[in-house]
């Protein structure tokens, strides 16, 4: 049987040597060191030697096999060059030319606004702050004043985390439990941007998404009042759609501002009605109100003293009005043909 492979190893290197192509080279490579091979049919009949003489025939096999994927190896490379040798010496090849463009990818619609929104507000003086997707039920209900049986509560349709020991954790559901953190942290006076992901356990339509933006924004200093919270929603306005839009507010009711309100702004696509405010020429675009003196309180802040505005963005909704995107659902669809319009 070593006869018989040294034998096939000086055929198999003859054969890989006079191979020209590398479709030759794959065949005898097949041919030789394949499962179905000679090598291979060889070891076969390893079981009929005597059992002392197996490791050392198993041993000169696997030399040998070794020796000819080394010359395929080699034999490959030489094929290789060659052919990128014929190609540079080739007619009209020109290797100054620059390559392919790489692709470079481009920023997410959503993420596009968000930048725009934070460098606005950083150029009024806000800071830009955060928080933790995966919040405490203190931070996201009840240091906003709602309390477990409030029924507010059932309209956030949470998603709960198991297996919190000490605190009920959840995914948060909007970005306002970060007003209560940036107010612990850093106190008062202060002015702040908070942009993130939420979460709420909600039918998908064209609109609603289970998974989406927001963009809370607070202030808290001595004698804020509803102007001031209406000049920061309007420059907000302006700066995303290049114009001042016509405002109008509606109460609206939120148990961590009172009063609260809704603003609306004119339709920046029609003047008598359209598909995107669906023939109202308004649209619906953040709540806000002052800031509760309960929130104020659960923060450490005195509310007698103190006093602030805040108001939610949903900003997957401003990303869709910006750009004309008819379903939120492309948003998080990670599908290529959608991120790839807005390519810089
Ligand atoms: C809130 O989440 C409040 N935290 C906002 C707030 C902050 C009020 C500060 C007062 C003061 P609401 O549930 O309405 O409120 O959501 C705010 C915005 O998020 C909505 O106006 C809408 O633009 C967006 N939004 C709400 N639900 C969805 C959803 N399922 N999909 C996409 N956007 C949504």
């Amino acid at each position: 049987m070593r006869d018989r492979l040294e034998e096939l190893a000086e055929e198999g290197l003859a054969a890989l040597g006079s191979a020209a192509t590398e479709e030759d080279l794959r065949r005898v490579e097949q041919d030789y060191l394949g499962r179905h091979g000679r090598i291979t049919a060889v070891l076969r009949q390893l079981g009929g030697l005597p059992p002392a003489e197996r490791p050392a025939v198993g041993r000169l096999a696997n030399e040998i096999k070794e020796r000819l994927a080394r010359e395929l190896e080699a034999r490959l490379e030489i094929l290789r060059r060659s052919r990128l040798e014929a190609e540079l010496a080739g007619e009209g090849f020109d290797p100054t030319l620059p390559g392919p463009p790489a692709r470079a990818g481009s920023l997410h619609p959503i993420e596009r606004v968000r930048r725009e929104l934070e460098d606005l507000f950083r150029s009024m003086g806000y800071a830009v702050a955060g928080g933790p997707e995966v919040e405490t039920e203190e931070h996201n209900f009840d240091a906003l004043n709602i309390p477990p049986d409030h029924p507010a509560r059932e309209g956030h349709d949470t998603l709960w985390i198991e297996g919190g020991d000490r605190e009920r954790l959840c995914m948060r559901t909007h970005t306002s439990p970060v007003q209560v953190r940036a107010l612990r942290r850093h106190g008062v006076p202060l002015r702040v941007v908070a942009p993130g992901r939420v979460f709420r356990q909600e039918t998908q339509d064209a609109t609603h998404d289970h998974t989406f933006h927001q963009m809370e924004g607070l202030v808290v200093d001595r004698g804020v009042g509803v102007p001031h919270m209406l000049h920061a929603m309007r420059s907000l306005l302006s700066g995303l759609f290049g114009r001042e839009l016509q405002t109008r507010l509606r109460p609206g009711y939120f148990p961590f501002v009172e009063p609260g309100f809704e603003l609306d702004a004119r339709c920046p696509f029609c003047k008598s009605g359209c598909s995107v405010c669906k023939g109202s020429t308004w649209i619906e675009l953040m709540p806000g109100g002052l800031v509760h003196p309960e929130v104020l309180r659960a923060s450490g802040v005195d509310p007698e003293d103190y006093s602030g505005f805040a108001f939610g963005l949903g900003l997957s909704r401003i990303a869709m009005l910006r750009y004309g995107i008819d379903d939120i659902r492309w948003m998080m669809s990670g599908d290529l043909r959608f991120l790839e319009q807005f390519d810089a």
